[in-house]
């Protein structure tokens, strides 16, 4: 394929409906809840008795409350971790909410949250751990039917779920057999059952892991990537250059979808990156944890929601089943700086100039005398993530950019220097310095 083929190949690969959605979620709460809350572990054992699961003050509409307060959009929760046990009342198991005291175990986490997440007018989903250190069939066929019953309840009873997180940790079953997962009967399933449902894993389809759990985004984060690496998404372009020479690649790696890889792959999808990250260190409630800074919380959801990903932060309750009041408080906290940073947008008039010799586009954007705080620039991702590099700039010829930023994608929220350079201003100019075709910017804000 010649250069110019393979770069109008790149651009053609665009967002489905159900990942465009999504990416308007922006920034939603992961609820990590189960056994391990009750005994300080992070995996449980499996082993552990159901009756321990006592959440005597639950209420869901707090969570939501506490969610919403930080501008979150929906919550997924952990409707079975690795441990096994399942916070609804499954047909599948013992393991589960049914054998425990708590409402005489006849309670169902699963519907409060989902009923709540609807009350409050957030989104809800579901994470399910395929990995099972509770079932006596995990490692075995028989497994891949129980996991995909407990799928079916999940997707058929509790109504409009807005994404189905696939947990990929996979360890030991109980004669020490590892379980293949059958992810295209799963995947088949959540299709069929909540087709707007978007589908996390490390490998896609529709969105993939960024690789870490500390919030901390690649220089260029692209939503198009190697097939090689979500082969499990649909609508891959053919396109090989050098056939499997990407195979070996994995989530973490440094650098994911930039030219020099999508050059030499088998194919390209396109499959956006979520940050999952807890608000404390671990994933489950431990007492002597403290929330993160409101500084780091602020600082990840600018690389992340502002980096062309969306961000999960989990909020992990306690026994009781409430939030913790420390991270109600950071999350409120969290919610008024964002609100106080990004509360009065400017929809700057923009259109795009042609610098004739080097034929490089530059956008010229208009607006009202102001000081600008921030620069959010949008592409239209109908016609494919381009953006390769940019520079934003006070007037045509300035020699110092105000900003030097790589990917756009869905959203790239682009901080400006607190110098006096950045304010009184009424124009900018985005001068995009290297792109894979035509450029199309969607919006630029400012703030
Ligand atoms: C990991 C799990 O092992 C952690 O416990 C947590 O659920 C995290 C979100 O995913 O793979």
């Amino acid at each position: 394929m010649d250069y110019k083929s393979f770069l109008s190949n790149a651009v053609s690969v665009v967002p489905s409906k159900r990942q465009k959605k999504w990416f308007d979620t922006e920034f939603y709460a992961f609820v990590h809840f189960t056994v391990n809350t009750y005994t300080g572990l992070e995996w449980g054992n499996g082993d552990e008795d159901p009756k321990i699961f006592d959440p005597y003050d639950l209420d869901c509409d707090e969570w939501v409350k506490a969610v919403k307060s930080a501008g979150m959009k929906g919550i997924v929760l952990t409707a079975k971790h690795h441990d096994g046990f399942c916070l609804w009342q499954t047909e599948t198991t013992e393991h589960s909410v049914k054998n425990s005291n708590w409402k005489n175990g006849k309670g169902d986490v699963v519907r409060e949250c989902a009923e709540a997440c609807r009350r409050g007018g957030i989104g809800f989903g579901i994470y399910l751990s395929p990995w099972d250190r509770n079932s006596k069939y995990y490692g075995t066929d028989k497994y891949n039917d129980i996991y995909a019953a407990q799928l079916t309840e999940l997707l058929t009873g509790y109504g409009e779920l807005f994404i189905v997180w696939q947990d990929n940790a996979c360890g030991e079953g109980e004669n020490g057999k590892k379980q293949v997962y059958d992810f295209e009967r799963f995947n088949a399933l959540i299709r069929k059952y909540q087709p707007g449902a978007v589908i996390f894993n490390d490998f896609g389809p529709d969105v993939r892991w960024c690789g870490n759990e500390a919030g901390k985004a690649r220089p260029s984060e692209w939503s198009v990537v190697p097939s090689e690496l979500c082969y499990r998404a649909e609508n891959q372009t053919s396109g090989a250059l050098v056939d499997g020479s990407l195979d070996g690649m994995y989530c973490t790696d440094k650098d994911i979808g930039v030219l020099s890889n999508i050059q030499y792959s088998k194919g390209l999808v396109f499959a956006p990156s979520e940050f999952d990250m807890s608000i404390r260190k671990g994933w489950f409630y431990h007492e002597n944890e403290e929330p993160h800074s409101l500084d780091r919380l602020f600082e990840t959801y600018i690389s992340t929601v502002g980096h062309n990903a969306c961000l999960n932060l989990n909020i992990p309750p306690m026994p009781s089943g409430r939030f913790d009041p420390r991270d109600i408080k950071r999350l409120s906290e969290l919610g008024e700086k964002l609100r106080k940073e990004f509360g009065e947008p400017t929809k700057a008039e923009f259109k795009k100039v042609y610098e004739e010799e080097c034929g490089k586009c530059v956008y010229e954007a208009s607006f009202s005398n102001r000081d600008v705080s921030y620069v959010v620039l949008s592409e239209d991702l109908e016609k494919g993530q381009r953006i390769e590099s940019f520079k934003v700039r006070r007037s045509r010829c300035d020699q110092f950019a105000l900003y030097c930023g790589l990917t756009v994608g869905n959203k790239q929220i682009c901080p400006m220097p607190k110098s006096p350079r950045a304010k009184g201003l009424d124009k900018l100019y985005i001068e995009i310095t290297s792109t894979r075709g035509e450029v199309f910017l969607k919006d630029i804000v400012l703030y």
